[in-house]
């Protein structure tokens, strides 16, 4: 693992780390890239390999190492939770979802390539996505059992009683007004399960304890609702060019942490997240300097 020096440095941490994923991210697609025709292909460069943040394999790997893990090939088997989240980017994106227009700063991959071809890309990453994880959990040797595991925990967080449900809720609710409840639950599932199963997911690989994995699902939940949270935030106040994609939350008519709770308000409760996540690790003893910058990382992003 990266040296990390004292008092933490989350920025050098992410510089070192992020190359690693990137190669193991690039390996992915070449492989998917043999296999499919050439505008799916292209389709799939634009919508996996654009610059994204990576949070998910990077709290992949910190949740890896924070619980004991000592492969180097670990960003392999992370890579395979940005898969299945660029293919929802993608297909988010789409007119019959969020139609955007801009993701990422460049134009959203169905509006170079087309809806269709979009459909397919997106479509052919979510088998890619769990191949990845089978053969990432062997390569960084844990018995075919826990990589079952690991791949049963992926599908689960993409799927209906995940992402996917999630995502049904959130189109769903479009023009109508939840409470905070309803709306903490459609996020947990919609972004929150895919955070929260790339922590575990780490765990797993790592062989950790059930404290330390508990200690990550409770983690993972805060986190995924302050990510959210802030989400909404930079929504209701930041511009398109800072953003990468265009503000939505008002044009569709969605509820938001801002809405439900004011702009103050939505910053305190992201705030009373990001604590609760700390306090969650703190309690297993899951003393690591990675897990608590990035739970403040979370909701400080510009983007
Ligand atoms: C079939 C109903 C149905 C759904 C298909 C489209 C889809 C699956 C799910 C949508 C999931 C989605 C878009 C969730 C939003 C999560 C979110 C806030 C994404 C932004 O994540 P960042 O900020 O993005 O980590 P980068 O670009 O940095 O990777």
């Amino acid at each position: 693992m990266t040296g990390i020096a004292e008092p933490f440095d989350l920025g050098a941490y992410l510089r070192a780390e992020t190359p690693r994923i990137e190669e193991a991210l690039n390996a992915a697609v070449s492989e998917a890239s043999d296999l499919v025709p050439v505008e799916l292909e292209r389709a799939i460069d634009h919508g996996v390999l654009s610059e994204g943040k990576r949070l998910r394999p990077v709290l992949c790997v910190a949740a890896y190492s924070a619980c004991g893990g000592q492969s180097p090939r670990i960003p392999e088997l992370a890579v395979s939770l940005e898969l299945i989240h660029a293919y929802s980017l993608m297909h988010d994106d789409l007119p019959c979802m969020d139609d955007a227009e801009l993701r990422r700063g460049r134009p959203t991959t169905n509006r170079v390539y087309g809806d269709e071809v979009t459909v397919r890309a997106g479509a052919a990453l979510i088998p890619l996505a769990a191949l990845r994880a089978w053969r990432g959990a062997r390569a960084v040797g844990v018995s075919e059992l826990t990589a079952r595991a690991i791949v049963e925990e992926l599908c689960r967080a993409a799927g209906a009683g995940g992402m996917v449900g999630g995502q049904v809720l959130d189109l769903r609710a479009e023009g109508s007004v939840l409470d905070g409840a309803a709306l903490d639950h459609l996020h947990r599932l919609k972004t929150g399960a895919l955070l929260t199963a790339s922590l575990r997911i780490g765990a797993l690989a790592a062989g950790a304890s059930r404290a330390a994995l508990e200690a990550l699902d409770s983690y993972g939940r805060a986190v995924g609702l302050a990510f959210q949270i802030a989400d909404d935030i930079l929504d209701a106040t930041a511009t398109a060019t800072s953003l990468g994609k265009n503000p939505s939350d008002a044009d569709r008519d969605k509820t938001t942490y801002v809405g439900v709770h004011g702009l103050g308000g939505a910053v305190d409760c992201a705030q009373k997240e990001v604590a609760r996540a700390r306090a969650a690790l703190h309690c297993a003893d899951v003393g690591d300097p990675v897990l608590h910058a990035l739970a403040q990382y979370v909701v400080e992003r510009r983007r």
